[in-house]
């Protein structure tokens, strides 16, 4: 936002709609010389929200779109603005046509987010709102877009106010104490009882944190690593679940240095499959940095397919790199090559391992038991994080919630160990404030600036 000082002053006009050749395109105009603009086209200002049909001119009365026009009078209008939009062809030349029309009736052309930044300003939207309708358009899949409508909807918003109301009453009930200056301490008031307010804002918090974590891996998508030592595989398997022949196999253990990447849709949710370098102790410089970034990508990942020779079974090499996996990352054992392993019926190791991690057998080369991967993914780690995903979130939401919930761990740990009620208030409000940065309710300018200018030109 350049003109940040005075956006609200300025009228501004974008394509609302794709910028591809389409049956309809839709030019937006918002601000103070819409009813200006809209009298200047037409020669008057229709009743507010009624399509009228209208041919629209340049200065000299050429004709340069037909379509329909609706004013839409602030503050009942998206961005609470006087709003007109024209709904002519969808050809990009005519649109061009249609805006500079616009802009030599007094319009400039919006800024990315403008709109949305100035239906925040206008309280038609708070911030997770507005951060919402960004995600619903880029949405990837409809997992992704269902649950930034609920966001959008004011889902999102309503538990972290809810929270917050929690807040400031148990704020209330300690700062009351604070009226009394015999008392040094909140005791009268019942630590007890105002811990165990405490402990339930608590619990609401990470019920919350927890929820808006799966909304956000549901909007980012889900990165599900492949790991596990040279020649197992891996590269085999990211090729056979994406269909493409994107990574280099070849019966030389390491191969692979570069992470890889792949996207698939399962279930609904975006995948990012990534292909790592095989896990081994080596000398050689490429591959240590291939094996560094394998690891990094387990940090990353939010579930780990560990593969291993299903030949050879799982070694004591492998219980030492998945003994290394971080402890939050799910992991799913993959035991590959079963076209060479002779006899029926799984090794009883299989069996004994099953009942701690998910265990499948594949076979990347020929295509056996890939279904019953992907149906794994698909039903036990993507569905599960579509289920509990109630909203969208991003990973904004999920540092203030995290702030939040650290605040009041040092509430409740002063409460306990010094029982003063001043400081357990200031802890309760700094939960408080950070609460409020997901509404928006508090934001620094510059924050404000830096969330809507990823959004795109029109929105
Ligand atoms: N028989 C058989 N061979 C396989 C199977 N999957 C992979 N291979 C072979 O095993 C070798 C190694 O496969 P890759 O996919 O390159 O293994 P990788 O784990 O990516 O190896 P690095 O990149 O070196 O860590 C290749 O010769 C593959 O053709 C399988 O299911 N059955
Ligand atoms: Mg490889």
């Amino acid at each position: 936002m350049s003109d940040a000082a005075s956006p609200a002053t300025n009228t501004i006009a974008a394509l609302a709609s794709g910028r591809d050749p389409a049956g309809i395109a839709v030019v937006r105009v918002s601000g103070p010389q819409s009813r200006c603009i809209i009298r200047a086209l037409i020669g008057r200002v229709p009743p507010a929200r009624r399509a009228v049909h209208c041919v629209l001119r340049t200065g000299d009365n050429a004709v340069i779109d037909e379509g329909l026009i609706i004013f839409f009078a602030g503050p009942a209008s998206f961005t609470g603005e006087d709003v007109l939009e024209f709904h002519g062809h969808g050809s990009p030349v005519l649109v061009d046509m249609v805006l500079e029309r616009m802009m030599e009736l007094g319009a400039r052309p919006a800024e990315p987010g403008e709109y949305s930044r100035r239906a925040f300003e206008n309280n038609r939207l708070s911030l997770d709102q507005a951060e919402a309708t960004a995600d619903v358009i880029a949405a990837e899949s409809r997992a992704a877009a269902t649950a930034a409508m609920r966001s959008l909807q004011g889902e999102f918003a309503r538990r972290a106010e809810s929270l917050t109301t929690s807040l400031v009453q148990l704020r209330a009930l300690i700062e009351g104490s604070l009226d009394f200056p015999d008392e040094d301490d909140i005791d009268w008031l019942g630590n007890a009882q105002v811990g165990a307010r405490i402990d339930t804002v608590q619990n609401e918090l990470a019920q919350l944190a927890n929820e808006a974590g799966n909304g956000a891996r549901l909007q980012e998508g889900l990165r599900v690593a492949i790991l596990g030592q040279p020649n197992v595989g891996k590269s085999s398997l990211l090729n056979a679940l994406s269909r493409r022949n994107s990574a280099i196999v070849t019966d030389i253990p390491g191969t692979t240095r570069d992470v890889l990447e792949e996207q698939v849709e399962l279930a609904g949710v975006q995948i990012t499959l990534v292909d790592t370098a095989g896990l081994r102790t080596t000398d050689n410089p490429i591959e240590i940095e291939g094996i560094r970034r394998a690891r990094n990508a387990a940090e990353y990942a939010n579930h780990v397919l560990y593969m291993f020779d299903a030949v050879q079974g799982l070694g004591s090499e492998d219980q030492v790199q998945l003994d290394a996996l971080p402890a939050s990352v799910g992991v799913t054992q993959v035991g590959n090559k079963i076209d060479l392993v002779s006899g029926s019926g799984p090794n009883p190791q299989y069996a004994e391992r099953a009942e701690k991690q998910a265990m499948v057998e594949i076979s990347a080369l020929t295509g056996a038991g890939i279904d019953t991967l992907i149906h794994h993914l698909s039903q036990d780690v993507a569905q599960g994080v579509v289920q509990a995903a109630t909203f969208s979130a991003r990973r904004r939401h999920l540092n203030a919630l995290e702030n939040a919930q650290s605040a009041l761990k040092q509430a409740r740990s002063l409460l306990v160990e010094t029982g003063d009620a001043e400081l357990v208030a200031d802890e309760l409000t700094s939960a408080q404030s950070y609460l409020s940065e997901i509404t928006g309710a508090v934001s620094p300018d510059a924050v404000l600036g830096e969330i809507f200018a990823t959004f795109c030109i029109g929105k």
